[in-house]
Order: C-alpha cells, then structure tokens, then sequence
C-alpha cells in the first residue's frame, strides 16, 4: 500500500472523470505523465465522480465508470503501493472544502471559464449550478493535500490558474494555510490531443462522433479504421502547423507521444511520405502502448473485490489527510474545530 508521506517529498495531485471510457486524449495528456511521478513525488490519483454529476449521468453505468477508471489508471501504471487512489465521493472534505472556496471565488472569475461556456452550450437543457462551480470543486480536491504540483492537460490550465487566485486570496486574508499549487503541463507530447474529425477541438470522452476520439480500450482494428479516418488536408505535406494543418500535426503529436520521440524526429521518421502511412504508423504506435494497458486492465477487472478494497484504503488515507487540511481552514476562518481535532486526532 502507498507509503507514508514524507515531508521531504513535494505532492502531486490529479483526477479525470468516470463520464465514459477514456480516450488517448486523457492518457497522453495527463495519466501517462503521472506514472512517472511516483518515483519522486508523494502522489494521489482520484476518480472524480462528483464533478461527473454536473452532467446527467445513468447510475448503473456511473458505477461502472468509476470502478472502470480506477481500473484503467492501476492498468496505465498508477501503483495503489506507491500512490493514494481513491475515489473523490467517498471522501467528504471534497464538498465541504468547495463550499468554502466558493465563498472565494467571484462570480465574474467563474463566468470566464471556457470549459463551462463550452458545456453550457452542449448541455443547454442542464445549465446547472455544479456546471458553474466545478472549478471551485477543482480548487477544493487539489488544495486539501497541499499539492505542489498538477499533470494536466493544457484544458486544465485556466482552472488551475484560478485555483491558484482562490488560494492566494485565501491566504492573504488568513496567513499561508494553502499550498499554491503549479500546474504541469507536458510541453513535448500531447498537452492537447485533438479531436480525429474535428480537429479545431480537442479529443474528448463525451464527444458525439464516435470516430472523434479513440478509446483506451478500443481493440487494434477499430483503432486503426478510426486513424484511417481521420480529417486531413489537401496540402500533401507533413509538417507541424496548427493553424493550417491541425489534423496532420495531431496525427503527428500523437505518434510522438505514443513512441516517445521528439518532434524533429518525426519529420524526420514522415519525411517523403503520405498521410495514409503517417495514419496507419500513429495507429500502430498507439496500439503498441494500449495493448498492455488493455491486458493489465481486463485481469484488474477480473476482480472487482479487490479493486474495491484497494479504493477503500485509498479513501481512507485521502480522508485523514485532507482533515487536517480542513481543521487548519475551518480554525482560521473562525468555525469550532475542537471536535474535529478530537475525533480525527489531527
Ligand atoms: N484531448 C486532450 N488532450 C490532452 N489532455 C486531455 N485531457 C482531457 N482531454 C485531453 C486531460 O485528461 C485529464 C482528465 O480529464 P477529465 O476526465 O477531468 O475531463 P476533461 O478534461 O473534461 O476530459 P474530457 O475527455 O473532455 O471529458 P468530458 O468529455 O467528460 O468533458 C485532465 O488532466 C485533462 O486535462
């Protein structure tokens, strides 16, 4: 199980949703560089189910979901033994924290957030409140473990920042009770993987089109008719170039990430080819890395008891630290917290 965490060692903290299975967006982006991390890093990984809630979702396959992602980042290579992994719901400092932050945050701030404009117009039928204040859950799961530092994709990034202003004015009104987090965002690789046929946006879980986005868990033949697919230009040249060729520079940032290998060697390895060998080569690149993720991911799933188990005790180390999180910001605030102290021996 994970172990202690060390004062010496700074704290990292990320999540992703159970809104679906999860594409290559979210692993390139954010869970493939997490893995890493555990050897220097006191790190926590949750599965936000919470913050799944401000779009509708069926509760049968909710369930699934969450017990799927916790799956999928143990198979991607999240060690329980090295990391806190545990699901955001079962750990009641979460909601209440938020509240509190959300007291910080100004109305304006929220309404500048590109994500919600972006799912308010999705989901227009359910503009509600969570929607609106998702980022201040956001402030909340990152800030109640002090966490130095944020893998995120570059869609986080303005979150992240306003995270940082909650923190901020928090402290400057009650002294330096909040760790200022920093985002970490990966600058060679996939900060952005984009959408396969509509790439002006970025690939997401929740997209329409199902050749939009490539799963996890998609098997080597779908994934390949899903790069086959792929929208690209009629310049003939494979090149980085977002503006003009957003769909090959995807194509290309991906086999970059799927392979580890820098930009100029892809151009190099693409040099005096054309696109159906830069689609059929990212696909086998991308089958390379999912294969063993899919393995690693179907025995994980082969016993959900010990998933469970393994969530339980995740939650229940989070809980214990983020209480002592909780006690610091309720004392400073001026709320009693001499219960609390008692009954968590914080
Ligand atoms: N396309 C992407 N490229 C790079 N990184 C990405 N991330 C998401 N999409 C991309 C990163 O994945 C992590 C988890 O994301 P999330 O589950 O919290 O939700 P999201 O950012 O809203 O991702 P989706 O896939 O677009 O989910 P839905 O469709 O439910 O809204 C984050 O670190 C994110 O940056």
């Amino acid at each position: 199980m994970a172990t202690q965490a060390s004062p010496a060692r700074k704290i990292a903290f990320s999540a992703a949703q159970p809104t679906g299975q999860l594409t290559i967006g979210n692993l390139f982006g954010a869970i493939q560089n997490w893995v890493p991390l555990q050897e220097h890093y006191d790190t926590l990984f949750c599965v936000v189910d919470l913050h799944a809630l401000t779009v509708r979702q069926d509760p049968q396959q909710l369930r699934r979901h969450i017990l799927e992602l916790a799956a999928i980042y143990m198979a991607s290579g999240v060690d329980p033994r090295q990391s806190e992994v545990f699901i955001q719901s079962q750990v009641p400092q979460h909601a209440e924290l938020a509240w509190i932050l959300s007291t910080f945050a100004q109305l304006g701030e929220l309404e500048r957030m590109t994500q919600f404009k972006d799912k308010a117009q999705r989901h227009r039928h359910n503009v509600n409140a969570g929607l609106f204040t998702y980022p201040v859950l956001m402030a909340a799961d990152i800030l109640l473990y002090g966490a130095h530092v944020v893998p995120v994709g570059e869609d986080q990034k303005q979150h992240l920042e306003l995270t940082r202003d909650i923190a901020i004015r928090f402290n400057n009104l009650f002294g330096p009770v909040l760790q200022i987090p920093e985002p970490l965002i990966p600058t060679q690789g996939a900060a952005r993987v984009r959408d396969l046929q509509y790439p002006e946006k970025k690939m997401s879980k929740s997209a329409e089109a199902e050749l939009s986005r490539v799963m996890i868990l998609d098997d080597d033949a779908t994934v390949l008719k899903k790069f086959k697919k792929a929208v690209t230009d009629s310049l003939g040249e494979i090149r980085f170039n977002e503006d003009a060729q957003a769909g090959v520079t995807n194509l290309l940032t991906i086999w970059c990430a799927a392979t580890g290998r820098r930009q100029e060697e892809a151009l190099d390895h693409f040099s005096h080819n054309m696109y159906g060998k830069l689609k059929v080569e990212t696909a086998e690149a991308v089958n390379a890395v999912l294969g063993p993720i899919r393995e690693n991911y179907r025995q994980l799933m082969a016993d959900p008891g010990e998933l469970e188990r393994i969530l339980n005790q995740g939650a229940e180390r989070a809980a214990h630290r983020a209480e002592k999180t909780m006690v610091q910001v309720m004392d400073v605030l001026g709320l009693p917290v001499a219960g609390r102290r008692m009954r968590a021996g914080v």
